[in-house]
Protein backbone atom coordinates (compact mmCIF):
# COMPACT_ATOMS: atom_id res chain seq x y z
CA UNK A 1 0.00 0.00 0.00
CA UNK A 2 1.72 2.97 -1.55
CA UNK A 3 -0.74 5.57 -1.26
CA UNK A 4 0.45 8.64 1.08
CA UNK A 5 -2.80 10.69 1.27
CA UNK A 6 -6.19 8.52 1.56
CA UNK A 7 -9.53 9.84 1.60
CA UNK A 8 -12.92 8.59 3.35
CA UNK A 9 -16.04 10.16 1.99
CA UNK A 10 -13.50 12.94 0.24
CA UNK A 11 -12.00 13.95 3.50
CA UNK A 12 -8.55 13.63 3.50
CA UNK A 13 -6.32 11.48 6.01
CA UNK A 14 -2.46 10.71 5.72
CA UNK A 15 -1.88 7.05 5.59
CA UNK A 16 1.04 7.39 7.75
CA UNK A 17 2.37 5.29 11.21
CA UNK A 18 0.09 8.13 13.10
CA UNK A 19 -2.50 7.01 11.82
CA UNK A 20 -2.11 3.56 10.40
CA UNK A 21 -1.32 0.42 11.50
CA UNK A 22 -1.89 -3.14 11.00
CA UNK A 23 -4.42 -5.54 12.02
CA UNK A 24 -3.03 -8.49 13.95
CA UNK A 25 -3.94 -11.79 12.18
CA UNK A 26 -5.31 -14.67 13.52
CA UNK A 27 -4.78 -18.34 13.12
CA UNK A 28 -8.57 -19.93 12.96
CA UNK A 29 -6.91 -23.31 14.64
CA UNK A 30 -5.68 -21.59 17.29
CA UNK A 31 -7.89 -22.79 20.88
CA UNK A 32 -11.21 -21.09 21.71
CA UNK A 33 -9.81 -19.85 24.70
CA UNK A 34 -7.30 -17.90 22.71
CA UNK A 35 -9.67 -16.72 20.28
CA UNK A 36 -12.12 -14.97 23.10
CA UNK A 37 -8.97 -13.50 24.83
CA UNK A 38 -7.81 -11.91 21.56
CA UNK A 39 -11.55 -11.34 21.16
CA UNK A 40 -11.97 -9.61 24.31
CA UNK A 41 -8.67 -7.85 24.45
CA UNK A 42 -8.70 -6.37 20.61
CA UNK A 43 -12.58 -5.80 19.77
CA UNK A 44 -12.10 -7.71 16.80
CA UNK A 45 -10.78 -10.71 15.83
CA UNK A 46 -9.16 -11.51 11.96
CA UNK A 47 -9.04 -14.78 11.18
CA UNK A 48 -6.95 -15.59 8.16
CA UNK A 49 -8.34 -18.42 5.80
CA UNK A 50 -11.53 -18.56 8.13
CA UNK A 51 -13.70 -20.31 4.83
CA UNK A 52 -12.37 -21.23 1.69
CA UNK A 53 -11.01 -18.90 -0.36
CA UNK A 54 -13.00 -20.66 -4.00
CA UNK A 55 -16.32 -20.29 -2.26
CA UNK A 56 -16.40 -17.13 -1.31
CA UNK A 57 -14.47 -15.78 -5.14
CA UNK A 58 -17.81 -18.30 -6.01
CA UNK A 59 -19.92 -16.19 -4.11
CA UNK A 60 -18.65 -13.20 -5.57
CA UNK A 61 -19.10 -14.37 -9.06
CA UNK A 62 -22.95 -15.24 -8.90
CA UNK A 63 -23.01 -11.28 -7.57
CA UNK A 64 -21.42 -10.47 -10.54
CA UNK A 65 -23.06 -12.50 -12.63
CA UNK A 66 -26.63 -10.80 -11.74
CA UNK A 67 -25.46 -7.38 -13.60
CA UNK A 68 -24.97 -9.21 -17.05
CA UNK A 69 -26.65 -7.29 -19.50
CA UNK A 70 -28.32 -4.86 -16.60
CA UNK A 71 -28.30 -1.49 -17.35
CA UNK A 72 -30.39 1.75 -15.67
CA UNK A 73 -29.70 0.10 -12.42
CA UNK A 74 -31.59 1.29 -9.34
CA UNK A 75 -29.13 2.38 -6.31
CA UNK A 76 -27.10 0.03 -4.73
CA UNK A 77 -29.25 -2.39 -2.72
CA UNK A 78 -33.04 -1.06 -3.32
CA UNK A 79 -35.69 -2.98 -5.16
CA UNK A 80 -34.50 -4.08 -8.46
CA UNK A 81 -30.43 -3.62 -7.92
CA UNK A 82 -28.45 -7.29 -8.03
CA UNK A 83 -27.72 -6.74 -4.51
CA UNK A 84 -31.26 -7.13 -3.22
CA UNK A 85 -31.95 -9.89 -5.24
CA UNK A 86 -28.69 -11.78 -4.33
CA UNK A 87 -29.40 -11.49 -0.56
CA UNK A 88 -32.83 -12.90 -1.07
CA UNK A 89 -31.08 -15.60 -3.49
CA UNK A 90 -30.44 -19.72 -2.42
CA UNK A 91 -26.75 -18.57 -3.65
CA UNK A 92 -26.44 -16.40 -1.04
CA UNK A 93 -28.47 -17.60 1.87
CA UNK A 94 -26.43 -21.16 1.08
CA UNK A 95 -23.54 -19.08 1.61
CA UNK A 96 -24.43 -17.23 4.45
CA UNK A 97 -25.67 -19.96 6.24
CA UNK A 98 -22.43 -21.92 6.09
CA UNK A 99 -21.81 -24.09 9.28
CA UNK A 100 -18.34 -22.39 9.18
CA UNK A 101 -20.47 -19.00 10.22
CA UNK A 102 -21.80 -20.27 12.72
CA UNK A 103 -19.48 -22.15 14.50
CA UNK A 104 -17.66 -19.05 14.48
CA UNK A 105 -19.94 -17.36 16.36
CA UNK A 106 -20.41 -19.91 18.76
CA UNK A 107 -16.69 -20.20 19.46
CA UNK A 108 -16.91 -16.57 20.26
CA UNK A 109 -19.71 -16.61 22.22
CA UNK A 110 -19.43 -19.73 23.95
CA UNK A 111 -22.19 -20.33 23.54
CA UNK A 112 -25.03 -21.56 20.83
CA UNK A 113 -25.65 -18.85 18.22
CA UNK A 114 -28.00 -18.40 15.45
CA UNK A 115 -28.08 -16.23 12.62
CA UNK A 116 -29.50 -12.70 12.09
CA UNK A 117 -31.62 -12.55 9.17
CA UNK A 118 -30.99 -8.79 7.80
CA UNK A 119 -27.26 -9.53 5.89
CA UNK A 120 -26.18 -6.33 3.96
CA UNK A 121 -24.30 -6.95 0.68
CA UNK A 122 -21.85 -4.28 0.14
CA UNK A 123 -20.09 -3.08 -3.09
CA UNK A 124 -17.63 0.40 -3.33
CA UNK A 125 -16.91 1.34 -6.73
CA UNK A 126 -13.41 2.03 -7.17
CA UNK A 127 -13.09 5.87 -8.23
CA UNK A 128 -16.30 7.26 -5.99
CA UNK A 129 -15.78 9.18 -2.90
CA UNK A 130 -18.24 6.62 -1.18
CA UNK A 131 -17.11 5.06 2.13
CA UNK A 132 -18.60 3.40 5.28
CA UNK A 133 -18.59 6.20 7.87
CA UNK A 134 -16.84 5.74 11.53
CA UNK A 135 -19.85 3.90 13.21
CA UNK A 136 -20.75 1.19 15.58
CA UNK A 137 -22.82 -1.66 14.85
CA UNK A 138 -24.66 -1.34 18.33
CA UNK A 139 -25.87 2.27 16.96
CA UNK A 140 -27.35 0.09 14.44
CA UNK A 141 -29.37 -3.41 16.17
CA UNK A 142 -30.67 -3.20 19.69
CA UNK A 143 -29.37 -5.97 22.30
CA UNK A 144 -26.99 -6.80 24.82
CA UNK A 145 -23.61 -5.96 22.64
CA UNK A 146 -22.17 -9.33 24.41
CA UNK A 147 -25.09 -11.34 22.73
CA UNK A 148 -24.34 -10.07 19.34
CA UNK A 149 -21.24 -10.84 16.73
CA UNK A 150 -20.60 -9.25 13.33
CA UNK A 151 -18.80 -11.68 10.59
CA UNK A 152 -17.34 -9.54 8.10
CA UNK A 153 -16.54 -11.22 4.96
CA UNK A 154 -14.92 -10.20 1.69
CA UNK A 155 -16.16 -11.55 -0.96
CA UNK A 156 -12.97 -11.77 -3.45
CA UNK A 157 -9.50 -9.98 -2.13
CA UNK A 158 -10.13 -6.50 -0.16
CA UNK A 159 -6.93 -4.44 -0.16
CA UNK A 160 -6.99 -1.23 1.52
CA UNK A 161 -6.90 0.14 -1.70
CA UNK A 162 -10.33 -1.07 -2.90
CA UNK A 163 -11.91 0.05 0.54
CA UNK A 164 -11.46 -2.42 3.08
CA UNK A 165 -12.73 -2.55 6.39
CA UNK A 166 -10.25 -0.46 8.87
CA UNK A 167 -10.73 -0.59 13.12
CA UNK A 168 -10.08 1.99 15.12
CA UNK A 169 -7.38 0.71 17.64
CA UNK A 170 -8.93 -0.21 21.34
CA UNK A 171 -11.92 1.65 20.75
CA UNK A 172 -14.29 -1.24 22.10
CA UNK A 173 -12.56 -0.37 25.73
CA UNK A 174 -13.08 3.55 25.57
CA UNK A 175 -16.40 4.23 27.39
CA UNK A 176 -16.05 8.13 26.81
CA UNK A 177 -15.85 7.70 23.04
CA UNK A 178 -19.28 7.78 21.96
CA UNK A 179 -20.35 11.14 24.15
CA UNK A 180 -17.46 13.01 22.75
CA UNK A 181 -16.89 12.50 19.29
CA UNK A 182 -21.09 13.00 18.95
CA UNK A 183 -20.65 15.96 20.40
CA UNK A 184 -17.73 17.06 18.83
CA UNK A 185 -17.33 15.90 15.54
CA UNK A 186 -18.03 17.44 12.19
CA UNK A 187 -20.68 15.28 10.33
CA UNK A 188 -20.96 16.09 6.34
CA UNK A 189 -25.09 14.26 6.76
CA UNK A 190 -27.22 16.20 9.23
CA UNK A 191 -29.58 14.56 9.01
CA UNK A 192 -28.25 11.29 10.20
CA UNK A 193 -27.10 11.02 13.84
CA UNK A 194 -25.85 7.40 13.67
CA UNK A 195 -22.88 7.48 11.38
CA UNK A 196 -19.77 9.48 14.47
CA UNK A 197 -18.24 10.87 11.63
CA UNK A 198 -17.58 10.60 8.04
CA UNK A 199 -13.94 12.64 9.05
CA UNK A 200 -11.79 9.54 9.84
CA UNK A 201 -8.56 11.93 10.60
CA UNK A 202 -10.86 14.18 13.28
CA UNK A 203 -11.76 10.88 14.99
CA UNK A 204 -8.05 9.64 15.26
CA UNK A 205 -6.87 13.07 16.30
CA UNK A 206 -9.70 13.63 19.07
CA UNK A 207 -9.24 10.14 20.57
CA UNK A 208 -5.25 9.33 19.74
CA UNK A 209 -6.18 6.26 18.35
CA UNK A 210 -4.80 4.70 15.07
CA UNK A 211 -6.63 3.03 12.28
CA UNK A 212 -6.18 -0.50 11.63
CA UNK A 213 -6.18 -1.75 8.44
CA UNK A 214 -5.18 -5.31 6.72
CA UNK A 215 -5.09 -6.44 3.02
CA UNK A 216 -7.61 -8.60 3.36
CA UNK A 217 -7.63 -11.89 1.28
CA UNK A 218 -10.71 -14.54 -0.34
CA UNK A 219 -11.23 -16.74 2.27
CA UNK A 220 -10.41 -14.13 5.33
CA UNK A 221 -13.12 -13.32 8.29
CA UNK A 222 -13.16 -10.68 10.61
CA UNK A 223 -15.11 -11.10 13.87
CA UNK A 224 -16.20 -7.83 15.44
CA UNK A 225 -17.48 -6.48 18.31
CA UNK A 226 -20.88 -4.08 18.21
CA UNK A 227 -19.02 -2.03 20.25
CA UNK A 228 -15.88 -1.26 18.05
CA UNK A 229 -15.86 1.46 15.73
CA UNK A 230 -15.28 1.31 12.50
CA UNK A 231 -15.30 2.87 8.60
CA UNK A 232 -13.74 2.08 5.43
CA UNK A 233 -11.92 4.43 2.96
CA UNK A 234 -12.63 5.53 -0.63
CA UNK A 235 -11.66 3.21 -2.97
CA UNK A 236 -8.41 4.18 -5.08
CA UNK A 237 -6.70 3.34 -8.31
CA UNK A 238 -7.65 0.22 -8.72
CA UNK A 239 -10.20 -2.21 -10.83
CA UNK A 240 -10.70 -4.65 -8.62
CA UNK A 241 -14.22 -3.74 -6.30
CA UNK A 242 -14.53 -4.12 -2.86
CA UNK A 243 -17.79 -6.38 -2.00
CA UNK A 244 -18.22 -7.72 1.23
CA UNK A 245 -21.08 -8.98 3.34
CA UNK A 246 -21.76 -8.73 7.25
CA UNK A 247 -23.07 -11.62 8.57
CA UNK A 248 -24.33 -11.46 12.26
CA UNK A 249 -25.23 -13.86 15.00
CA UNK A 250 -26.78 -13.67 18.43
CA UNK A 251 -26.82 -15.53 21.24
CA UNK A 252 -29.54 -18.40 20.90
CA UNK A 253 -31.97 -17.11 23.61
CA UNK A 254 -31.14 -13.76 24.27
CA UNK A 255 -33.85 -10.93 22.06
CA UNK A 256 -33.43 -10.39 18.92
CA UNK A 257 -34.12 -6.70 17.43
CA UNK A 258 -37.21 -7.52 15.52
CA UNK A 259 -35.81 -5.07 12.01
CA UNK A 260 -33.40 -7.53 11.82
CA UNK A 261 -35.75 -10.37 11.32
CA UNK A 262 -36.39 -9.61 7.58
CA UNK A 263 -34.16 -9.70 4.30
CA UNK A 264 -31.55 -6.30 4.06
CA UNK A 265 -32.92 -3.42 1.41
CA UNK A 266 -30.61 -0.63 1.36
CA UNK A 267 -33.66 1.95 1.80
CA UNK A 268 -35.07 -0.19 4.72
CA UNK A 269 -33.90 2.42 7.06
CA UNK A 270 -31.96 0.47 9.74
O1 LIG B 1 -18.62 -3.04 4.95
C1 LIG B 1 -18.67 -1.88 5.35
O2 LIG B 1 -18.03 -0.97 4.82
C2 LIG B 1 -19.49 -1.53 6.53
C3 LIG B 1 -20.19 -2.69 7.05
C4 LIG B 1 -20.60 -2.44 8.43
O3 LIG B 1 -19.90 -1.88 9.18
C5 LIG B 1 -21.89 -2.83 8.89
O4 LIG B 1 -22.69 -3.39 8.15
O5 LIG B 1 -22.11 -2.56 10.07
Amino acid sequence: MKASLLTSNGSPIPFSPQYFSELKATDPGLDAGTLRARFAEDGYVLLRGAIRADVARRTRAAYLSLFDGRTDLPAHGFRGHPAYDFVRSDDFRAFADMPVFRQIAETFFDAPAARIHRTPLRQFIPGRKIASRAHMDRTYIDGVAADVVTLWVPLGDSPLVSGGLIYLEDSHKDCDLEVTVRAEAPRDRAADMRPLTHDLKWVADRTQRRWLWADYQAGDVVVHSPTIVHASTDPGETTHMRISTDIRFHRCGSPIDPRWSKDWSADDGY
